[in-house]
């Protein structure tokens, strides 16, 4: 799997699958998951709730998956990251686990491309050089046959200096 980083807006960025910084409500919010309801439109909203009727809400780590809407992609994997409260184990783990399952179901759906924002960096507040270090290592030791290619999107200079040197 390649790994790419790039700065800027993910919805604006051409992939098969965007992943989305959720909540467990999955009725959408501020930040990355505002932006990509905007931009994606009412159908991710509509799907997100027909997952809530059918399976309730998503739990922390866990993934689903909607189509994109007008974004730039065929699908978005909805993946709720941890809320920091200093339990550092705990919440690794959780965050680690956004990854694992938004790549294998990714992969289950044949994705060759997919973005990622720095989930749970936002409101959110997890550490940013801890979650880099985490979504980083989750990748590198994601084997897949038919992921190509991995887009670590940036939307702040910190996230994106820490990026820069970690993927050096
Ligand atoms: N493209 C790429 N990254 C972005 C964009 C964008 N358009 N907008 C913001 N970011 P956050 P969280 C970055 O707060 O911490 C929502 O209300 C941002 O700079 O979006 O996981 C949800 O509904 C930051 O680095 O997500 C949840 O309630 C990163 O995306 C809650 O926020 C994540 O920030 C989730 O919090």
């Amino acid at each position: 799997m390649k790994i790419e980083l790039l700065k800027g807006d993910i919805t604006q960025i051409n992939v098969d699958a965007v992943a989305n910084a959720a909540n467990s409500s999955l009725l959408g919010g501020g930040g990355v998951d505002g932006a990509i309801h905007r931009a994606g439109g009412q159908k991710i909203l509509e799907e997100c709730k027909e997952i809530r009727n059918r399976q309730g809400k998503c739990k922390t780590g866990e993934a689903v998956v909607t189509t994109a809407g007008n974004l730039p992609a065929k699908y978005v994997i909805h993946t709720v990251g941890p809320i920091w409260n200093n339990n550092e184990e705990e919440c690794s783990e959780l965050l680690a686990n956004c990854y694992k399952n938004s790549l294998k179901l990714a992969e289950s759906l044949g994705v060759k491309t997919i973005s990622f924002p720095n989930i749970s960096t936002g409101v959110y507040r997890f550490p940013k050089e801890r979650a880099a270090k985490i979504a980083v290592k989750e990748v590198n030791s994601f084997e897949s046959e038919i992921i190509e290619k991995v887009i670590f999107v940036c939307f702040d200079d910190e996230n994106e200096k820490i990026y820069k040197r970690l993927l050096e």
